[in-house]
């Protein structure tokens, strides 16, 4: 059995989503936050981050990017990924890796800017930075999302949740929603979702509507 080592709120939104969607049970451990964290926890998870995917072969895996990729070779009649082979699945590979090398680092610059600097003074510089970034990202994003339901091929995949669940990262989700409409229309969709609706009860990304 799967075992997913996440925290109301993080990047375990998607993987949890993902698990969902394949129809695959799997155990959840909420992860305190705490540093240092416990040896067990730091031994699978280096950094200290979540999420953490505990294959049903006992090997854990970090990234949330990689997880998804995994679980949608995995489980390949869930459709969490256009196919491999196909024209869209490039686009899958580019979008999921742009995210999780581009904004998702960005998010955490802003929430984690005391990392980025060894100046005091510096940490608002960083989170202006990390927003300036972020916009950047997103504005690609939102382009590459003009004219098309999805961001790769024609029906949901994880690129999808794990666009929308770093645009509710966004540390100005009003401006976010005005400044990108592509996603704000990928995103509104997701909103409705059932499943999107239930994962959003406990890990409160957005206002549920
Ligand atoms: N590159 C990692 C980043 C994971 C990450 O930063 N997770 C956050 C929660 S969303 C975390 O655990 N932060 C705690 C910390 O960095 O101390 C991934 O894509 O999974």
């Amino acid at each position: 059995m799967y075992k997913l080592y996440t925290r109301p709120g993080s990047g375990g939104f998607v993987v949890e989503a993902a698990l969902a969607m394949a129809g695959v049970p799997f155990d959840q451990v909420d992860v305190p936050k705490k540093d240092p964290p416990d040896p067990a926890f730091h031994a699978i998870s280096p950094l200290n981050q979540v999420p953490v995917l505990t294959l049903p072969d006992g090997r854990s895996i970090t990234e949330s990017a990689a997880i998804c990729i995994l679980l949608a070779e995995r489980h390949p009649q869930a459709l969490l990924a256009p196919e491999p082979g196909s024209a869209a699945r490039a686009d899958f590979l580019r979008w999921m890796a742009f995210m999780s090398s581009v904004l998702y680092p960005a998010v955490l610059r802003f929430y984690y800017a005391h990392r980025y600097t060894s100046d005091a003074e510096g940490v608002r510089s960083v989170k202006e930075a990390a927003i300036a970034e972020m916009d950047r990202g997103f504005a690609i994003v939102d382009d590459a999302l003009a004219g098309r339901d999805w961001l790769a091929g024609e029906t949901l995949s994880l690129a999808d949740v794990y666009l929308v669940m770093l645009a509710a990262w966004h540390p100005d989700t009003e401006r976010a929603r005005m400044a990108w409409p592509n996603i704000e229309r990928l995103w509104s969709k997701l909103r409705q979702h059932e499943l999107m609706r239930k994962l959003n009860a406990s890990h409160e990304m957005w206002p549920q509507e």
